[in-house]
């Protein structure tokens, strides 16, 4: 069985010096099945937009700031940004990086890419120049879209240094929204695109089994890699998540968590409302009140949360003026969220809630809306489909008793086979016969329903942010006087887990403020700036046993838990 990718979908390999065209491809034997299933139907992005613009060209589609756009209006308006792209000269097969917070602007950027056949790599409005060059660099991106600024950040600074730094991202866009344009700013306007004619474009001119764009996983080891999703596979998952959540013309999701995320994506997400003929309401900040606000202006019936933001807004919504009534589901997901916390929802937002357990590789699952409680409440869900295979193995490979907890393996036919142009992630993260090996551990009830355990991986799951330990400690080592680092996960009340860096200094310590600030001067997202520095003279044992950095990290996370056990028994 081969997971590389030999030949792409939509035409031959791509010529010498060129960065390698996304696929992704499944073992024939496979394929055959999921489509002889009715999982793939040669769906595509641009077709259903133009399907439902068709059939429903009134109705609401997406709100957001200023604006009302109707299914026609969209539609329009993605066929005008994909001709605006083409004439520009990106050619179908481009990537183009998309770097924009939750306006409709990203919604109307996504349709006119799939439109054209470009392909979107999501980035999340909390990145910065680092991580944007990385997948700059690593999808071979000729493009880039950004909104002029967000909560505080300049996104045309970001663009200028993206450009100076990686030539090939030859055209950038900027959403300028209310932002005044700066004065040096030499980017075109992306609402100068909505202006062109793109009546005469086809409504798709990709393939069900074309990769329709790049998503970002977490990074569980070093720094994030790129996860090619095809047209096929994700509409599957969009058509069975609407159906589980019970979405339809009626439904109406609300955008709290950044869209650009696979969660607030797909499962079912924005793009699984407009799939179902719902409508999208789009809320740029995550503060409690603005969604509130929203939720009785526009009759919200569903939204995703992460646990965090949840208990949040159990907070504030019974001291809350606004009426949560139309609230049917309150799905949380992307962090372990506790039982306790979980009995909360219905009393409180008067909702029921849905647990998700999913990753941005594939496998997604669900508590069902009519489950029992007692599932709701203690489990992460089972999955979206019957030929999701699942394994739980113990260290050595072998299955685990049934309900003992153990490594999660998967695959399935919306779970990747590989990840875009990385033999060596791909050695690690996939079996010889396909299986992706999530990091996860969980067990499974009786019943067939996951219960995470938590994570085998050295990553930090920062309410829901993922954190690869082994990216910031090498930010960490740049420092002049770090002479070794580690970072590890601490349990903590309200992010679900921080990070805390233990560093070994040299040549003077420096303060913990100075080191956050210089990884925060390399550009990186904010998430991943250690909650906590902890100097240290030595690693104990390390140098001499050569002890291995998971050991190690584990050791560390040990210590530390204990001193603060014993914090808080000391008078
Ligand atoms: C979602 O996707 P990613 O790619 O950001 O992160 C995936 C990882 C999982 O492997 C797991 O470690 C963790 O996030 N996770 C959860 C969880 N949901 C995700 N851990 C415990 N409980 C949960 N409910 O986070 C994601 C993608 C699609 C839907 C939902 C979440």
């Amino acid at each position: 069985m081969t997971t590389a990718p030999l030949s792409s979908a939509s035409g031959p390999l791509p010529f010498a010096g060129e960065p390698p065209r996304p696929v992704q491809v499944w073992p024939d034997r496979f394929a055959a099945r999921y489509r002889a299933a009715g999982y793939w139907r040669n769906e595509t992005f641009g077709a259903w937009l133009r399907e439902r613009a068709t059939a429903h060209p009134d109705r609401l589609a997406v709100v957001g700031g200023e604006h009302r756009w109707t299914y026609a209006e969209l539609d329009r308006r993605a066929s005008a940004l994909a001709s605006g792209f083409l004439a520009a000269g990106l050619q179908p097969g481009d990537r183009v990086l998309v770097h924009l917070p939750n306006i409709p602007d990203f919604i109307a950027v996504v349709m006119g890419l799939f439109r054209a056949g470009l392909i979107p790599v999501y980035a999340l409005p909390a990145h910065r120049i680092t991580e944007i060059e990385h997948f700059a660099q690593g999808s071979g991106a000729r493009a880039y879209v950004a909104a002029a600024s967000h909560a505080g950040f300049d996104y045309t600074g970001l663009a200028r240094e993206l450009q100076a730094r990686q030539p090939r991202v030859a055209h950038i866009w900027i959403a300028a929204a209310a932002a005044a344009p700066a004065p040096t700013d030499p980017f075109p306007r992306l609402e100068t695109l909505y202006a062109m004619d793109g009546s005469a474009l086809p409504a798709s001119i990709s393939q069900g089994a074309d990769v329709a764009f790049l998503q970002i996983s977490g990074g569980s080891t070093g720094l994030s890699k790129l996860i090619p999703r095809t047209h096929d596979d994700y509409i599957y998952t969009l058509r069975e998540s609407a159906r589980i959540c019970g979405l339809g013309p009626d439904s109406v999701f609300l955008g709290v968590l950044p869209i650009a995320h696979n969660f607030p994506m797909s499962s079912p997400g924005f793009l699984g409302a407009l799939y179902a003929g719902g409508r999208v309401v789009l809320c740029p900040s995550p503060d409690p009140e603005s969604a509130f606000a929203l939720i009785e202006r526009e009759g919200v019936t569903v939204t995703s949360l992460v646990p965090p933001l949840l208990l949040q807004w159990l907070d504030r919504a019974p001291v809350s003026v606004h009426d949560l009534r139309s609230l049917r589901a309150i799905q949380v997901g992307g962090a372990k969220l506790s039982a306790e916390i979980a009995r909360r929802v219905r009393p409180t937002l008067g909702a029921t809630l849905q647990q998700v357990f999913g990753m941005a590789e594939g496998l997604v699952n669900y508590t069902r809306l009519d489950d029992p409680d007692e599932l709701i409440i203690h489990t992460q869900g089972r999955p979206i489909s019957p030929d999701d295979e699942i394994l739980i193995l113990d260290d050595e490979g072998r299955p685990v008793e049934p309900g003992q907890a153990g490594h999660l393996l998967t695959r399935g036919p919306y779970t990747i086979r590989a990840y875009h142009d990385n033999p060596s992630a791909n050695a690690r993260a996939f079996t010889e016969d396909g299986y992706y090996r999530t990091g996860d551990v969980v067990r499974m009830t009786p019943e067939g329903y996951l219960e995470v355990q938590g994570r085998a991986g050295d990553h930090i799951n920062r309410a829901g942010d993922k954190i690869s330990a082994e990216e910031i400690e090498d930010h960490l080592l740049s420092h002049p006087q770090v002479f070794d680092a580690a970072v590890v996960s601490v349990p903590d009340e309200f992010l679900g887990e921080r990070s805390c860096a233990f560093v070994i200094p040299k040549g003077g310590r420096p303060r913990p403020a100075d080191l956050k600030r210089w990884i925060r001067a390399r550009g990186i997202a904010d998430f991943k700036v250690p909650d906590q520095i902890v100097f240290v003279e030595a690693f104990a044992s390390t140098a001499a046993l050569k002890i291995s950095r998971k050991a190690l990290r584990a050791q560390l996370r040990a210590q530390l838990l204990e001193q603060e056990a014993q914090a808080r028994t000391e008078p």
